[in-house]
C-alpha cells in the first residue's frame, strides 16, 4: 500500500521516529508533507492538497489526531482513505496483540474511535461521495454505523465476561513452559532488526505461532537453552490518552517475560536516553515487572565513531537490575555477547 504522510510541526524534530511508526504498517511511503498550521475543515491547506495531487498514493496517514469531520472532508477531497495517528497506533497494537483479551481490548478501542467517524460519514452518505471509505462499501453508512454499535456492545459484553472468569490481572503461563525474553524499546530503536538478527543467529525452530502469546514470537535455541523471543510494540512517544488502556493490553507479552531486552538507540543525545530509560522503568513497575533482569542493548553503535564514552555515560544511568551491551543489529556487531548475557541470565546467573 503506497501512502502519503502528513506531519504536524510538533513532530518535525522526531521525523524519523514518526515515519518509523508509519513503516511498521505501511512500508511504502511515497511522499511526506509538513503541516505548519492545520486548517480546521480539511486539516491540510489547499496548497498542501495540491502538493499531494502529484503524489501517487493510495492512503493518507496524518500524524495528528483528526476530528471526525476532518477525516470525512479529507477523504471526500482526496477520494482516498485517510488514517490518523490514533488509528495507525491501534493498527500497530492489533498486529501485536496475542491473547484474546488483548485483541478484544484493542478492538473495543478501535470501535470507540471509529463510531463517531462513521456517524459523521452518515451525514454525507446520501451524496454518494464516500464510496468505500472506512470499508463501508456497498452497505451504506447508516447500516454500517448500526452494525458497529452492535459490535461494540457485543465486544464490551464479551470482554467483561472474560474478565469475570479469569480475574483482571491473571498470571499468564506460557504453554510451552519455556522461558520468555521480550524485546522492548522506543519506536525505531531497532527492536525488529535485533529480533531478526537474534533469531537468525540462534536458529529459530519453526515459525509456528504461539497462540497464547504475541504473534511476533519465535523459539530460539542457543547452546543448551531454548527460549521464546518476542518482538513487542514497544514504547510510542506521545501516546494518545484514549488508547492507554489498549496499550497496556499489548504489554502482556512484557509482563510475562523472564528477561527483558531494552533496545536503546545509541545515536540519540544522552538526555533523551535518560528520559527514555526512566519512562520505561516507570511502565515496568506499573505492570509489575519491576526488578526483573533487563539487558540494555545499546544499539546502532556503528553510527558513533568511538562509542566507549557513550557506553560509559549510559552505564552511569543504569539501575541495579540492568546490564549494558553495546551492539549493532544491522552490522551484527556484539550479538554473540548479547546472546551470552541472555544465556547467563536464563541459566540463573545475574544480569
Ligand atoms: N545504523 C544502524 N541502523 C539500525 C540498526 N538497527 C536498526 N537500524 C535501523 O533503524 C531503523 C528502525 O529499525 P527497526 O528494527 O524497524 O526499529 P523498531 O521500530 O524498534 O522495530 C531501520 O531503518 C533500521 O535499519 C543498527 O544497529 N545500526
Ligand atoms: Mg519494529
Amino acid at each position: 500500500m503506497r501512502v502519503a504522510v502528513a506531519v504536524p510541526r510538533r513532530y518535525w524534530g522526531f521525523l524519523e521516529e514518526e515515519l518509523g511508526l508509519v513503516k511498521t504498517i505501511y512500508s511504502d511511503i511515497q511522499c511526506v508533507v509538513k503541516v505548519g498550521k492545520p486548517s480546521p475543515g480539511t486539516y491540510l491547506s489547499s496548497e498542501r492538497l495540491r502538493e499531494l495531487g502529484e503524489c501517487g498514493f493510495e492512503k493518507l496517514v496524518v500524524m495528528d489526531r483528526l476530528k471526525p469531520v476532518q477525516v470525512v472532508n479529507l477523504a471526500r477531497e482526496l477520494k482516498r482513505d485517510v488514517v490518523d495517528r490514533v488509528m495507525l497506533i491501534l493498527e500497530i497494537f492489533a498486529e501485536h496483540a496475542g491473547s484474546k483479551e488483548a485483541k478484544m481490548q484493542i478492538e473495543l478501542a478501535r470501535l470507540k474511535y471509529y463510531i463517531p467517524l462513521v456517524r459523521e460519514a452518515v451525514r454525507y452518505a446520501k451524496m454518494g461521495e464516500l464510496h468505500g471509505f472506512l470499508g463501508a462499501g456497498r452497505y451504506g453508512y447508516e447500516k454500517y454505523y448500526l452494525m458497529l454499535k452492535r459490535k461494540e456492545a457485543r465486544v464490551r459484553r464479551e470482554l467483561e465476561e472474560l474478565r469475570r472468569i479469569r480475574g483482571v490481572r491473571r498470571k499468564q503461563r506460557i504453554e510451552s513452559g519455556l522461558p520468555h525474553v521480550a524485546i522492548t524499546g522506543y519506536t525505531c530503536a531497532g527492536k525488529t532488526s535485533l529480533f531478526n538478527a537474534l533469531t537468525g543467529l540462534g536458529k529459530p525452530v519453526g515459525p509456528e505461532p504461539f497462540t497464547t502469546l504475541a504473534p511476533k514470537s519465535s523459539r530460539v535455541a542457543y547452546r543448551d537453552v531454548c527460549f521464546i523471543l518476542t518482538d513487542t510494540v514497544g514504547f510510542i512517544r506521545d501516546l494518545p490518552p484514549e488508547i492507554i488502556e489498549a496499550f497496556y493490553a499489548t504489554l502482556e507479552e512484557i509482563s510475562s517475560a523472564d528477561v527483558l531486552v531494552n533496545v536503546v538507540d545509541a545515536s540519540k543525545p544522552l538526555e533523551r536516553i535518560r528520559v527514555e530509560l526512566e519512562t520505561t522503568r516507570g511502565v515496568f513497575s506499573k505492570i509489575g515487572v519491576h526488578g526483573k533482569p533487563v539487558i540494555v542493548a545499546l544499539n546502532k553503535v556503528d553510527l558513533l565513531g568511538d562509542y566507549t564514552a557513550k557506553v560509559r555515560d549510559v552505564e552511569g544511568l543504569l539501575a541495579g537490575n540492568e546490564e549494558l551491551i553495546p551492539v549493532s543489529s544491522t552490522m551484527r556487531f556484539n550479538l554473540e555477547l548479547l546472546m551470552e548475557a541472555l544465556y547467563r541470565v536464563l541459566r540463573g546467573g545475574t544480569a
